[in-house]
């Protein structure tokens, strides 16, 4: 402290932040005052927005002297922690999960109630902020409750995005987006801090200098835009601890472009602001097939530089010794999209502080580790080196040196083996960078996301690395938060599993284990198949107030919600629908002897992705016949409810009866709902892909339906050359399912709307959907088989539940801590 500053006197100004009493008086005080001052209204004059801010605000102020602790602790420990480099975060509602966080769930529901508000009432308000696509946004959100809820230090780094994943409606069937703007009625749960805020630069040239004898190099940007944090809290679970998620927003500079203003042109000055404010606006809604916009690095390079620089610079002590960065940081790369931090902190650390390249490399290669979550080679992101020169030219520098470097070192290994340098250069032969390459040279650990995905990725889309760097590859099997997965969304099956083996699961998930031995007691599978009755009938009002849907009691739940796309196969569920329909019109089966199901699909397709939205648009026309035509006496329905996220899959998930996991096995690198629906007791039909695989040796061959080709059978039908029509003419169902799909069954007679999507199926069919539908329909009747047997089939949801502890992410969170990060937990 500065001597001239005047120190506090008074008692509360130097003692520690306290919390409001945890009663319900001290509830009411709280939140009456966060209504009264912090939104300046009256309890009687209130919105119900107001009570919802006020709400979170209460919420808030309970878990802020433990923030604030924590971020003190961050400051002053010498502990190591985990900085999380994501470009999304698929956090869904805050309110219910921090309410769970901090035990205050009955408190705040008998504190409002004692005001005259029903609390549901008030959550039901709560946009979620949908700042990622899909499954690796919502795994960064697991990881981030996993790691508060151990006590291991951790900030989470990405975009505040002023526009989300867009809002799907459908409008004739077909998808339509809206933006989401999740923000507009403000934003109780985060603390900006304009005056924190970052500069960071593009554009602009490198030019070289004397530096006392050495040639350094220097980079001259030519423009900047302001990174504005802002925080959030990410508590643990009753543990009283609380890490801190960071959003950068961009700001334009102030007086940005003052040469423009002064001259004159107001509107071009105007124009710029906009340009710069511009790189946090939208989320990119591709999940998994990035489209290498020039907007899209501006956006990785900005919070990954904002971020990098928070850490170096203001989390460190000024004095701090670089050359022991390693001790205290390991910035963990989601994906590629973060990748530009390797050169990024390179420049930080030979141009801004001096060090020489060789230290500064050593720095870096032991402060990054990198997380591949694709097989799919187009979702391996590539950036033109044009692109990189104009937008980074320094970075493109540095990666170049980097790479003349790496190649160096091959060359040594292995001499002018001129194929395996062009194979293993970042620099592909087109001059772009390959930023998966970048990030594994630089890499202290590679991982992939389940058993098989790390094995595919060391023999098939890696080798050459692999074989340079051993003991890199790693396997760290993705999980999922059972706070919010089960405790939250499935309140009836946590009850249960307490009172059955009592408390302390929520943490050790491997304890549900303890649950084996009641699948054989009848009682308890009484109790169990009526949690799952009364969430199908929650999920039923819900999707009947949202969507004006019904759904039928006395069907088997058949569920299939993820992100739209060929390689996920929702077209052979549907074929597998549309067969069912016609065996039942064509008077092949009576509907009697059909099992009554209602399919539900969830799935938004990327915007310029026509294919999948032909897919969208023929799911809805299936499901517009199918639901209304007498003929199938309401046995088979097909819902499609708009706007799949995480507020929906907390409903959708406890209430399935089968969960469909039938990608083309070696595509999906992991899947997580998979995971969510066997810890709620779904059982699942599945390809041997990504995790089902570890799910299948789990829970047991015979709690899980597998069909299809395996990956190596996959690989020796495409070597072979692959001809769907084969698969058409060997079964005759399948023929006759096409058939009626072209004959405009579900275009009014018009077959030509889905000609597209039948013969690309029938012509091409990239992700072989036809070569598995016959395996895949006799699973199916499987499924029907043991569906009629009620007890067997709650026996095998039991133990899908008592086996499936492993996939918690608290289990993959120690294996990153064990295997990849060394960063115990801080008591
Ligand atoms: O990441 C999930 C996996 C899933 C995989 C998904 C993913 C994205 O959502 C986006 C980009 C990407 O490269 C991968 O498709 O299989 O479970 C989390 O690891």
């Amino acid at each position: 402290s500065t001597p001239s500053r005047p120190q506090p006197t008074h008692p509360l100004a130097a003692a520690p932040v306290t919390a409001p009493e945890a009663t319900v008086d001290g509830f009411v005080e709280q939140f009456l005052r966060n209504l009264n001052n912090g939104r300046g209204v009256a309890l009687s004059a209130s919105t119900p927005n107001d009570r919802y801010f006020a709400l979170a605000a209460t919420v808030r102020d309970y878990l802020m002297a433990r923030w604030l602790e924590d971020v003190r602790r961050q400051r002053t420990a010498q502990s190591k922690g985990v900085a999380y480099l994501s470009a999304e975060y698929l956090l869904g509602r805050q309110l219910d999960n921090n309410l769970l966080a901090t035990g205050l769930t009955e408190i705040a529901g008998e504190a409002l109630a004692a005001c005259g508000l029903d609390i549901d009432e008030v959550r039901a308000l709560e946009i979620e902020p949908g700042l990622g696509n899909g499954g690796l946004g919502r795994l960064a959100a697991c990881f981030i409750d996993s790691l508060a809820t151990m006590g291991v230090p951790n900030i989470g780094y990405g975009i505040r995005y002023e526009y989300g994943i867009f809002r799907q409606t459908f409008v004739d069937g077909q998808q339509v987006e809206q933006a989401d703007s999740w923000l507009s009625l403000g934003s109780p749960w985060e603390f900006p801090h304009p005056e924190a805020a970052q500069t960071i630069s593009f554009g602009g040239h490198t030019e070289t200098y004397d530096d006392d004898g050495v040639t350094r190099s220097r980079w001259i940007p030519a423009w900047n835009v302001q990174a504005v944090p802002h925080n959030y809290m990410v508590p643990g679970y009753h543990n009283g601890r609380v890490n801190t998620l960071r959003l950068w927003s961009a700001q334009a500079t102030q007086g940005f472009d003052l040469r423009t203003f002064n001259s004159g042109d107001y509107q071009e000055a105007v124009r710029a602001q906009t340009y710069a404010e511009n790189i946090s606006k939208v989320l990119y809604p591709e999940d998994s097939t990035p489209q290498g916009k020039e907007l899209r690095l501006q956006q990785q390079y900005f919070f990954v530089a904002a971020s990098i620089s928070d850490f170096v610079n203001l989390i460190l002590p000024r004095d701090f010794d670089l050359t022991r960065l390693p001790e205290r940081v390991i910035f963990q790369l989601n994906d590629t999209h973060p990748v530009i931090g390797v050169p990024e902190l390179m420049r930080v650390l030979v141009d801004e502080r001096g060090l020489e390249w060789d230290a500064a490399w050593a720095i870096t290669r032991e402060c990054f580790a990198y997380t591949c979550h694709t097989l799919l080679p187009e979702a391996l992101e590539v950036w033109p080196s044009d692109l990189l020169g104009r937008l980074l030219p320094r970075h493109l520098e540095i990666i170049y040196r980097i790479n003349d470097e790496f190649l160096d070192e091959v060359r040594e290994r292995y001499g002018d083996d001129e194929d395996r340098i062009r194979r293993m250069s970042i620099i592909a032969p087109d001059g772009a960078v390959r930023m998966a390459f970048l990030a594994t040279v630089a890499g202290s650990k590679v991982n992939g996301v389940a058993e098989l995905h790390s094995q595919l990725l060391r023999e098939k889309v890696l080798p050459d690395f692999d074989e340079f760097f051993p003991g890199k590859f790693t396997n760290v099997t993705n999980g999922v938060t059972p706070r919010r997965f089960v405790k939250l969304a499935n309140p009836g099956l946590s009850r249960l599993i307490t009172d059955t083996i009592g408390p302390g699961w929520l943490t050790d998930l491997e304890r549900l284990r303890e649950l084996e031995p009641f699948a054989d007691d009848a009682s308890f599978r009484q109790a169990f198949a009526s949690v799952k009755a009364a969430n199908k009938r929650a999920l039923a009002k819900t999707l009947h107030a949202r969507d004006g849907l019904t759904v039928d009691d006395g069907h088997m739940l058949d569920v299939m919600v993820k992100r739209l796309h060929e390689y996920k196969r929702q077209t052979l569920k549907l074929l597998h629908i549309v067969s069912q329909y016609d065996a039942i019109v064509s008077g092949r089966v009576s509907p009697a002897e059909v099992t009554p199901r209602t399919f539900v699909f969830g799935a938004k397709a990327a915007p310029g992705y026509a294919m999948a939205k032909r897919i969208i648009h023929l799911i809805n026309a299936v499901g517009e016949v199918v639901n209304t035509d007498p003929r199938v006496e309401g046995r088979l329905a097909v819902l499609f409810p708009p706007n799949y996220n995480v507020t929906l899959a907390e409903r959708v998930v406890p209430a399935a009866d089968l969960s469909e996991q039938i990608s083309l096995a070696g595509k999906e690198a992991s899947g997580t709902g998979n995971m969510k629906f066997a810890l709620n007791g779904a059982l699942t039909i599945g390809t041997d892909d990504g995790a089902n695989v570890e799910i299948r040796q789990l829970v047991g061959d015979e709690n899980f339906f597998l069909f299809g080709m395996t990956e190596p059978e996959v690989a020796t039908l495409a070597d072979g050359g692959y001809h769907p029509i084969d698969f058409v003419r060997a079964d005759e169902n399948l023929q006759s399912a096409l058939d009626l799909i072209s004959s405009g069954a579900f275009s009014g007679g018009d077959g030509s709307v889905f000609e597209p999507v039948v013969s690309n199926l029938v012509h091409h069919d990239p992700f072989m959907a036809l070569a598995d539908f016959t395996s895949y329909a006799a699973a199916q009747q499987k499924v029907d088989a043991l569906y009629a047997d009620t007890e067997a089939w709650t026996r095998s949801a039991i133990l899908n539940v008592a086996r499936s502890g492993f996939f918690s992410s608290d289990r993959s969170m120690r294996d990153y801590i064990d295997r990849i990060w060394h960063t115990p937990p801080v008591r």
